[in-house]
C-alpha cells in the first residue's frame, strides 16, 4: 500500500441510510478487488451527506456503522486508507478555489441536481446542493487520483472534476493529473425486487424491494420471496422478464456461477423454488459480512483508531498537493 509506484485510487460513499445489495455489489466488492494493486482511499464523505436534510445523531450513527460495514466487506485497513471527509483539512478549502473556476450554469445543467431540486419536498434548497459536485471534485483532485470508479449516476460529476482540473491547470500552471472514471461491469445496476425497472435504492419509498446487507436471514428471504416475477414461468434472463433477469443477476453476483449456468440448473423449475435458491445464495453473502461486523461494531475504540489511521495518510498527501495549490494561487506562506 505504501509503494508510491502504484497508481492512487480514490472513491467515496455518502454516510445516508443503510448499505444495500446494490451498493455491495455495484461498489464495495469492486474497491475489495482494487487493494492489492493500488494504493486506495476510500472516503466517508460526511460533507457531502449534509446537502440533504438530516438528522444529526443518525448521519454519526451511519458514519461509523458504514465504516464498520466496508471492513466487513472487504475492505481491509491493512491494505487501503479508509477515511472521514470532515477528519481531513482541505477538502472544502479547495471545493472553495475550484469553485471560483467554475461556472454557475455547469452546476445548474447536471442531471443530479436538476434531479434533486425537483424532488426536493420542503422547498428549501440549499447552496450546499449546487455546489455539491465542486466539492466532489476536490476529494478527488485533492489526492491527485489517476482513477475513480463510480457507478454511472456519477459520470457526469467526475468529468467535472476533469473540466476543473484541466481549467486549474490551464490558469495556474500544471498541478492536478486529471482523473479518469471507471465504470466497473460487473454488478452495475442491482434492481429494485418491487420494481425492477428501477434500481435498488436507499432512498427508495417502497423498503421491501431493497436488501440491506444487515438484514437477517429471515428477512432476506422475505423480501426476496415477495419479490415480483414476470408472466410465465421459466427462469430465463430476458428484456420481457425484468423481475426474473434481476434475481438471476443477484445469484450470479451471489455464487460467481453464470446466468447462462443458473437458466441451466432451474429449468423447468417453479418460481418458489428459483426464488428460494436467491435468498439461500444472498443469505451466504451476508452471513459472513455481518458476522464481521457485529463483531467490530462493537469496538468504538477500534473503528476511531481505523479513521485516525485513515486521516493520518489521507492528510499527508493532501497537504502535500494543497500546499503546492496555495502557491500556485498567489496566497501568502503560513510561516
Ligand atoms: P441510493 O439511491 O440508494 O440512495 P446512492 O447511489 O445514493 O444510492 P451511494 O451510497 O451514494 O448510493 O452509492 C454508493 C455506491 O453504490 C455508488 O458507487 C453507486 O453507484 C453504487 N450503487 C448504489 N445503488 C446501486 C445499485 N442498485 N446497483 C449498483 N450499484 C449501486
Ligand atoms: N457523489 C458520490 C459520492 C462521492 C464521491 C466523491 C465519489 C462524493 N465524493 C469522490 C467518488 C469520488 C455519490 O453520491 N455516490
Amino acid at each position: 500500500m505504501s509503494n508510491t509506484d502504484h497508481k492512487v485510487i480514490l472513491t467515496c460513499a455518502q454516510p445516508s441510510g443503510q448499505l444495500h445489495l446494490g451498493n455491495y455489489f455495484g461498489a464495495l466488492l469492486n474497491w475489495a478487488s482494487m487493494i492489492d494493486d493500488y494504493e486506495c482511499f476510500f472516503g466517508i464523505v460526511d460533507q457531502h451527506a449534509i446537502t440533504a436534510p438530516y438528522v444529526p445523531a443518525e448521519l454519526r450513527q451511519a458514519t461509523y456503522r458504514n465504516l464498520a460495514l466496508y471492513i466487513a466487506s472487504g475492505l481491509d485497513p491493512e491494505k487501503c486508507h479508509l477515511f472521514c471527509q470532515s477528519h481531513i483539512v482541505g477538502h472544502t478549502e479547495l471545493a472553495w478555489i475550484l469553485g471560483c473556476l467554475c461556472p454557475i450554469g455547469q452546476l445548474e445543467r447536471m442531471t443530479q441536481y436538476k434531479d434533486k431540486t425537483q424532488r426536493q419536498d420542503s422547498g428549501f434548497i440549499g447552496s450546499g446542493l449546487l455546489n455539491y459536485p465542486v466539492l466532489m471534485a476536490a476529494d478527488i483532485l485533492i489526492y491527485n487520483a489517476d482513477r475513480v470508479p463510480v457507478g454511472e449516476d456519477q459520470k457526469q460529476h467526475v468529468e467535472l472534476c476533469r473540466d476543473l482540473a484541466i481549467k486549474f491547470n490551464n490558469t495556474y500552471s500544471e498541478t492536478f493529473k486529471v482523473p479518469e472514471v471507471y465504470i466497473p461491469k460487473t454488478g452495475a445496476r442491482v434492481r429494485s425486487l418491487q420494481d425492477p425497472n428501477r434500481k435498488m435504492s436507499k432512498s427508495d419509498a417502497n423498503q421491501s424491494g431493497c436488501v440491506y446487507l444487515l438484514d437477517p436471514p429471515n428477512i432476506v428471504r422475505k423480501k426476496i420471496r415477495s419479490a415480483v416475477t414476470d408472466s410465465g414461468s421459466a427462469v430465463r434472463f430476458a428484456q420481457d422478464k425484468p423481475g426474473v433477469s434481476n434475481l438471476l443477476s443477484i445469484m450470479s453476483a451471489s455464487t460467481g456461477k453464470s446466468i447462462e449456468d443458473l437458466e441451466n440448473e432451474f429449468a423447468g423449475s417453479q418460481y418458489g423454488t428459483f426464488k428460494d435458491a436467491v435468498a439461500d445464495a444472498v443469505i451466504t453473502v451476508l452471513e459472513p459480512i455481518q458476522a464481521k461486523y457485529e463483531e467490530i461494531q462493537k469496538d468504538k475504540a477500534y473503528l476511531d483508531r481505523i479513521f485516525r489511521e485513515g486521516a493520518g495518510a489521507a492528510q499527508k498527501r493532501a497537504n502535500k498537493i494543497m500546499s503546492k495549490v496555495y502557491r500556485k494561487v498567489g496566497f501568502v506562506p503560513r510561516t
